[in-house]
């Protein structure tokens, strides 16, 4: 490293690398920020793919095109973290009928346990490089930031037909994060051996062979084309992004999953080679895989902040997280949860009632109209009057 900013291969860079594993990164690489590579994120949007997410489409410029990011951007230090529990832990992630809750999300929310990894990793670079260093911008799924095109660049892994980065050496459990400076650091080989196809777009599927398990087994045929995931079928989209109603035709394929959904990321033979993370960036939140649906359905605003206190799932709001336990109960077909089902057709939110009196009609059309008919007598809300309208 010399005064300039400048970090060329040796060994400067690889004490920041040393550094940086040192702090619980996982997998810590570099990659040059010339080149933009929103090519996919443009047709992506173009085709409507991000669903509500307008703060996605607000961005793009900025997320294909570091430059806008921080001006003056030479490099991305490209960060992951292994979140895979190991087998043991996995294993009693869900039993039959258990609620099913995305793998990342059972641990105090990563935004703010892996943040604490930035800003430590933020002073070892101003540590190593003085003031040519300062001036730098961090992410972890925070900033407009294509992470996983970063990370193909960098060599962290390969872009999976799935969408996902996916490392050989841990599958697809890394979580990413990405740190923008202007000092030139000499970037890693990416796993490509050829030169960037189209407009600095990293190809879908370059370890994937003819394997197309992930598009086959995705409950609602969200992936459309190798690499390219439809937000608006997506099952993570719609329990957790989605703030409204959850679109029928979707309900049947969630399944079990009650918040985000791991179906296209577990089914990929590269995680054979996974191993247990070193979680010194996480705190783990097991437990709560182990809360049955009964409870979930009975969560009142304060037990919902006691049990989610830090966790990712505070964001969603008890009424989304009820939402979304009402869909997983109506999939359930499990009669003894009628009495909180019918409990939850009179609650204040219209959105939870629409969601109860679905389920109420998908676990016992016999018993529906009599079970619902109170609440339906009081109802006077028009979306909540449609499902007990709609066939299920
Ligand atoms: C929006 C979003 C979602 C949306 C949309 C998903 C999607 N397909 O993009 C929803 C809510 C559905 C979602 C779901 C999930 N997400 Co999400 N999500 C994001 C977010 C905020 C933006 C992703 C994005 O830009 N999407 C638009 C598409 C078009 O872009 P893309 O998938 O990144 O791929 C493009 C780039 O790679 C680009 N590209 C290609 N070459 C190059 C080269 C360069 C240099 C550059 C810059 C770009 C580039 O072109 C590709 C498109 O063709 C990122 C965080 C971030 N800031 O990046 C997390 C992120 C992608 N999600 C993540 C996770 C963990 C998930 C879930 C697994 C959560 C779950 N269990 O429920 C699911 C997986 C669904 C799936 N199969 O993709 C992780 C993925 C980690 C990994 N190893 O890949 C991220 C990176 C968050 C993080 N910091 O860890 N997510
Ligand atoms: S996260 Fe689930 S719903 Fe979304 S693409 Fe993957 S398998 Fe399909
Ligand atoms: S499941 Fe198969 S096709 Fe899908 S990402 Fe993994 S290797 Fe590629």
């Amino acid at each position: 490293m010399n005064p300039t900013g400048e970090v060329r291969a040796g060994e400067r860079r690889e004490e920041l690398r040393r550094r940086l594993l040192a702090i619980g990164f996982d997998e810590v690489r570099f990659a040059a920020a010339a080149d933009p590579g929103g090519g996919g994120l443009h047709d992506w949007l173009a085709a409507g793919m991000h669903a509500d997410m307008a703060w996605m489409e607000r961005t793009a410029a900025k997320r294909a095109d570091a430059d806008l990011v921080l001006p003056g951007a030479r490099s991305v230090i490209v960060l992951g973290v292994n979140y895979w529990p190991g087998a043991t832990a996995d294993a009693k992630r869900s039993t039959a009928n258990q609620p099913r809750w995305a793998r990342y999300v059972l641990h105090d929310d990563y935004h703010d346990t892996i943040k604490a990894g930035l800003v430590a990793a933020g002073k070892v670079l101003e540590s190593l490089c003085g003031a040519a260093a300062a001036d730098y911008r961090y992410y972890v799924d925070t900033g407009p930031v294509l992470e996983r095109g970063w990370a193909a660049r960098a060599g962290i892994g390969f872009l999976g037909k799935n969408g996902m980065l996916i490392s050989r050496q841990h599958g697809n459990w890394l979580f990413l994060a990405a740190i923008l400076t202007r000092l030139d650091i000499a970037p890693d080989a990416p796993l490509r051996k050829k030169p960037l196809p189209d407009g600095g777009r990293e190809p879908a599927g370059l370890l994937c062979g003819k394997c197309a398990r992930c598009a086959e087994a995705c409950p609602t045929q969200a992936i459309t084309a190798p690499g390219v995931v439809d937000a608006r079928r997506c099952i993570s989209y719609q329990t957790i992004e989605n703030k409204g109603a959850i679109p029928r035709e979707l309900r049947a394929g969630i399944g079990h999953g009650i918040y985000g959904c791991d179906v296209c990321l577990e089914v990929c033979p590269w995680n054979r080679f996974a191993r247990e993370g070193r979680r010194l960036l996480l705190a783990t939140r097991y437990e709560l895989a182990e809360l049955s649906l009964r409870e979930v359905l009975a969560l009142t605003p304060a037990r919902f902040a006691e049990v989610f206190r830090r966790t990712a799932v505070k964001r969603l709001k008890l009424t989304g997280l009820l939402r979304n336990a009402c869909v997983v109960a109506g999939n359930s077909g499990d009669e003894a949860l009628l009495p909180a089902l019918v409990k939850l057709a009179a609650h204040e939110s219209p959105l939870v009632r629409a969601h109860a009196v679905w389920a109420v009609r998908k676990i016992s059309p016999p018993k529906a109209d009599e079970l619902l008919r109170e609440t339906r007598a009081r109802e006077m809300d028009a979306s909540v009057l449609a499902e007990y309208a709609a066939t299920v």
